[in-house]
């Protein structure tokens, strides 16, 4: 007897509920039909293509783990399979939902005000508006609390000025969700983008996701109403409670990247003759697909088990660090892997795994580098911070 095929060897869809074997099937018909015909293309040119966000909202991939406001509050691994699909095309495409859904309509939807939920959730989970999110600034992401962008209580209005880089989606959208430092703390703040003194500037000259919009942000003496500050976010731990939903959807999505590159490299080895063999008839090569084998099945696993402890309520910062270092990692020694596997092809745009390399390399960095989570689970298991 066989072990159930590829990408399934584990037959992990019979943990899954008839639901989300459903949810998972749209979800990949729909990468498959939209998005990857043309993503070679978009990261030759360095292009996101700002069409499909909308085609993404109508299809409830944009915040689907949130309810009302037209979301279809689907649960917490459902959410993730989507992120898992919208990764296995692109990374640029999973970012692009988690810092839609994750980064600015979740904090919308935990911390803001009635107004602020009416006027943007409905928008953003359709696609309609788009949004970013500003935390880093330029002296350094990984200790955002040494943030110097400073947001001024005026009386009748707030005054915002600082410097932020890697705004992703910087340069597309119509809201900018600004965390900054006030007299009393860190604040987030909506911002629309058209606010005279807002200024994004697009990175140019990225090797890693190329198909992602990425930005500098200036913030020059920004007149904010009082109501654009979110209510119910106080201190950094809002911020960071926010990276904890988006760190969660990467646990999924970097499987879906592997799984893609793995797909891709077993195909190629069952074709490629190389002294008389089929290079998947080799020894290495099969040893090779083993190891990933178990590491997808691993990662699979490792993102099910945050997801039941999602749906519970139970699933901790702690918990989110290992999956994200965990799963990224394991992600992009595949990715290598089965470039490695495709010989010279492997480093053509007409195969997906030097893309898909390229993109685990930002992963690997964003949302919390790979060794501050490894910080942050070391504090977990030894009670010792080791950060500063
Ligand atoms: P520390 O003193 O430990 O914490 C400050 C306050 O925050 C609380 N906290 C958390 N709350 C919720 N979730 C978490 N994961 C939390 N981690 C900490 C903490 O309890 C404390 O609360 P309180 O009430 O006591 O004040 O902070 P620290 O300055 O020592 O830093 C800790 C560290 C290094 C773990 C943290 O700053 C960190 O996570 N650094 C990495 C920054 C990061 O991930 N930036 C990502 C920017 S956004 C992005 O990359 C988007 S990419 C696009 C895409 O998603 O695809
Ligand atoms: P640094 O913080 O300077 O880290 C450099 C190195 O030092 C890393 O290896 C790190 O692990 C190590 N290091 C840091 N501190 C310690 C320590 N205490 N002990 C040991 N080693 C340490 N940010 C946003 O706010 N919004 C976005 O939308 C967004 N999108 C992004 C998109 C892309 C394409 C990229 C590349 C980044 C994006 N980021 C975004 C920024 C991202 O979150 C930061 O790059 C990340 O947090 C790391 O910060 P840094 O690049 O300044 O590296």
């Amino acid at each position: 007897p066989h072990c159930h095929p590829y990408p399934d060897y584990m037959n992990i869809s019979e943990l899954l509920t008839e639901e989300q074997n459903r949810l998972l099937g749209e979800a990949r018909r729909f990468v498959e039909e939209e998005l990857e015909p043309s993503i070679a293309d978009h990261y030759e040119a360095g292009t996101f293509p700002k069409e499909a966000i909308a085609r993404m909202g109508e299809a409830h991939l944009i915040g689907s783990n949130l309810a009302g406001y037209g979301l279809p509050g689907y649960d917490e691994i459902s959410y993730g399979l989507i992120m898992r699909e919208l990764e296995r095309c692109d990374s640029a495409f999973r970012s692009c939902a988690s810092v839609q859904g994750s980064l600015v309509m979740y904090p919308i939807a935990k911390y803001g005000s009635d107004e602020q939920k009416d006027t943007w959730l409905e928008r953003l989970g359709k696609g309609s508006a788009i949004g970013s999110f500003a935390l880093t600034e330029p002296q350094g992401g990984s200790d955002p609390g040494s943030m110097e962008t400073r947001a001024e209580d005026r009386g009748d209005h707030w005054l915002l000025s600082g410097e932020k880089r890697w705004v992703t989606n910087g340069t597309l959208c119509d809201v900018v969700l600004v965390w900054a430092r006030t007299d009393d703390g860190v604040r987030g703040f909506l911002c629309p983008a058209d606010t005279p003194g807002v200024k994004f500037r697009s990175i140019n000259r990225k090797l890693s996701l190329r198909a992602s919009a990425s930005a500098e942000l200036s913030l020059d003496q920004v007149k904010l109403p009082k109501s654009a500050e979110l209510p119910a976010a106080r201190g950094l731990g809002a911020a960071l409670n926010c990276l904890n939903q988006a760190r969660y959807g990467i646990v999924w999505g970097v499987i879906g990247a592997a799984e893609a590159c793995y797909d891709e490299a077993l195909s190629y080895a069952q074709e490629r003759q190389l002294f008389q063999k089929k290079l998947s008839q080799f020894q290495m090569v099969q040893g090779k697909l083993a190891d990933m084998t178990l590491a997808i099945s691993q990662g699979q696993l490792l993102a099910l088990r945050l997801g039941q402890l999602k749906n519970a309520g139970q699933l901790l910062p702690g918990h989110v660090s290992l999956g994200k270092q965990g799963n990224v990692k394991a992600a992009l020694e595949i990715a290598r892997t089965c470039r490695d596997i495709l010989g010279a092809n492997g480093v053509l745009l007409d195969y997906k795994t030097m893309r898909h390399a390229c993109n685990l390399e930002t992963v690997f960095t964003y949302e919390g580098t790979h060794d501050i989570h490894r910080l942050v689970v070391g504090q977990q298991v030894t009670g010792k911070g080791a950060f500063s």
